[in-house]
């Protein structure tokens, strides 16, 4: 019978305290979540955009079609598709030269955690039937930039048609709750700097916890501490 009892009231604990282990567990993993912060980050999701004559598709100022999750604030951008006569995608079917009819400007906000750490990363070509030597654009985010550049050397980046990618990045850390990522066309006319595979990803978890995880710390001490206490009351 006392077996019983003890055996009863140890798993009472045990849960207890491994229920306040998970909770601890549980606030700091939240933090460290790795997702592509990104919405549309590959360009497939053309919502109900018409197709133009040239063979793909049309965003920015004066354009009806909107590109979802993304802002053109200046100029246009083309997005096209793989086995048109225009563009390879890096990934799925849907790539974006940064040069619709004019030199555009690209950008989406996100929701960012001050102090904490990104990585952008994507894949950059290049329009190689009308782009100038070298394509450039200028990437930010926060307060770090990267320039692009994209020359027309012994097809580096492919043709027309069999676009070649390379990869491209940087990290920066959040100042803001709100972060903008921009890709600014730095080349006039209606070729330029291709884009493909868009991601954002938080690198670690932020250095200082958020106040409820402190609150859920606590709890999980103070759960531990009740249960010395038991022991230490049930031993004198
Ligand atoms: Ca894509």
């Amino acid at each position: 019978m006392k077996t019983a009892t003890t055996t009863k009231t140890t798993n009472k604990r045990l849960g207890l305290l491994s229920s306040g282990l998970a909770l601890l567990l549980a606030s700091f993993g939240a933090s460290a979540a790795g997702g592509n912060l990104l919405v549309n980050g590959s360009f497939e999701d053309i919502g109900g955009a018409a197709l133009q004559g040239w063979g793909g598709y049309t965003f920015g100022a004066g354009y009806s079609d909107t590109l979802a999750g993304w802002t053109i604030s200046s100029g246009s951008v083309d997005v096209t598709v793989t086995g048109s006569a225009w563009g390879a995608a890096q990934d799925g079917v849907h790539s974006l030269d940064l040069n619709g009819w004019e030199s555009g400007v690209l950008s989406q906000q996100l929701q960012t955690q001050i102090g904490q750490s990104y990585q952008v990363s994507f894949a950059f070509s290049r329009n190689a039937s009308g782009a100038p030597d070298p394509a450039i654009a200028l990437v930010t985010a926060g307060n770090a930039a990267l320039q692009l550049s994209a020359p027309n050397d012994a097809g580096r980046f492919g043709s027309p048609y069999a676009m070649k990618w390379e990869q491209a990045g940087f990290q920066f850390t959040a100042t803001e709750a709100l972060t903008t990522l921009s890709f600014s066309a730095s080349v006039p006319g209606n070729g330029g700097v291709y884009l493909d595979a868009v991601s954002v990803t938080a690198l670690t978890a932020a250095p200082v916890p958020e106040p409820e995880s402190y609150a859920l710390m606590l709890a999980g001490l103070a759960a531990v501490g009740f249960i010395a206490r038991r022991r230490g009351v049930a031993r004198s």
